[in-house]
């Protein structure tokens, strides 16, 4: 049995849930609970917050946990970093009010920062020998400069939304941020088997998650020039349509090339063309 920790309620719950599940786990009554069993796969899956996951994963209470890497950096809990999940993307920024002006991280010197991650506002100030002092507030960050508590924050920041609302502006990234799977450093060797065999299925569901299927009709003549624009896990498999002198030709095209194939695949003389999403693949 190994325990993984999630978060309890909060933007990771839903997507460290669903992940579980899409890997083929079992999990039950996962509402309002604080721990459940899975009755199909060797694993306890806790509810926490995410502050606390990489202690509790350091000190083994879980053996492993998902949590995002702006916690994972500001806790700096001795855990190894398994895996990025790809999901819970943001960024920690330092933001100024739009009127101040700005041109470096030079112009923070002697500023006070609003903040929920000192330590990593410290180091990042520290590493471009800027002094300011950082203020420690654990919500609502981005109202500090406009009710006097501060001159900028450094606040986690997806859509840009909430920055623009209140009157600020991104001007540095101190960190790019995911979810991603951390583990406790000395798991046995029955833990470390069915972190292995969680890790392949996690693998092949992010690889799904990346890739299309995609069928497509084509004249027999113009079949050499299509599938020379195609890869394949090996190569694409051609079947013969019952009209004679056509084919259905049926690949995976990852989400980075999908949209500039597609164009290609038309020009090459493909009609037809259906895109099918992937559950799993196993390479
Ligand atoms: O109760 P618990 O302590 O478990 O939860 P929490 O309130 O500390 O965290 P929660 O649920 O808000 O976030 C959990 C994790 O989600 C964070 O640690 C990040 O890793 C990740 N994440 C991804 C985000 C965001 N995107 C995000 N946009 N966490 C917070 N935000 C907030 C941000 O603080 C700001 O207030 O959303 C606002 C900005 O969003 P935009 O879209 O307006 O830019
Ligand atoms: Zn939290």
């Amino acid at each position: 049995m190994i325990r993984i920790a999630v978060q309890k309620s909060g933007r990771l719950y839903e997507d460290s849930v669903s992940l579980l599940k899409e890997c083929g786990i079992d999990l039950r009554n996962v509402k309002d609970r604080l721990k459940t069993v899975s009755e199909n796969f060797p694993i306890e899956v806790l509810f926490l917050r995410d502050d606390d996951i990489p202690e509790y994963v350091e000190d083994g209470v879980a053996d492993i946990g998902i949590v995002g890497q702006n916690v994972l950096g500001e806790k700096n809990r001795n855990v190894s970093m398994v895996e990025q999940l790809g999901f819970g993307k943001c960024r920690l920024s330092i933001a100024v009010p739009k009127s101040m002006s700005y041109t470096s991280i030079k112009d923070i010197e002697g500023k006070r920062i609003a903040t929920s991650y000192p330590k990593l506002v410290k180091s990042y100030l520290d590493q471009h020998a800027v002094n300011a002092s950082i203020h420690e507030i654990s919500g609502s960050v981005e109202i500090a400069p406009g009710i006097g508590l501060s001159d900028a924050v450094a606040d986690l920041v997806s859509s840009g939304g909430t920055l623009f609302v209140n009157g600020l502006r991104e001007v540095e990234t101190i960190l790019e941020s995911q979810a991603v799977l951390i583990s406790n450093l000395k798991l046995d060797s029955t833990k470390l088997s069915i972190l292995e065999k969680l890790l392949f299925r996690i693998r092949a569901v992010k690889k799904a998650q990346k890739s299309k299927y995609v069928l497509l009709n084509a004249p027999n003549e113009k079949l050499d020039s299509i599938i020379k624009l195609l890869p394949g896990m090996r190569s694409p498999t051609v079947l013969p349509l019952a009209e004679s002198g056509w084919s259905s030709v049926h690949c995976v095209l990852s989400e980075s090339e999908f949209w500039n194939k597609i164009e290609e695949l038309k020009m090459a003389g493909a009609e037809g063309i259906l895109i099918v999403p992937i559950e799993k693949m196993i390479l």
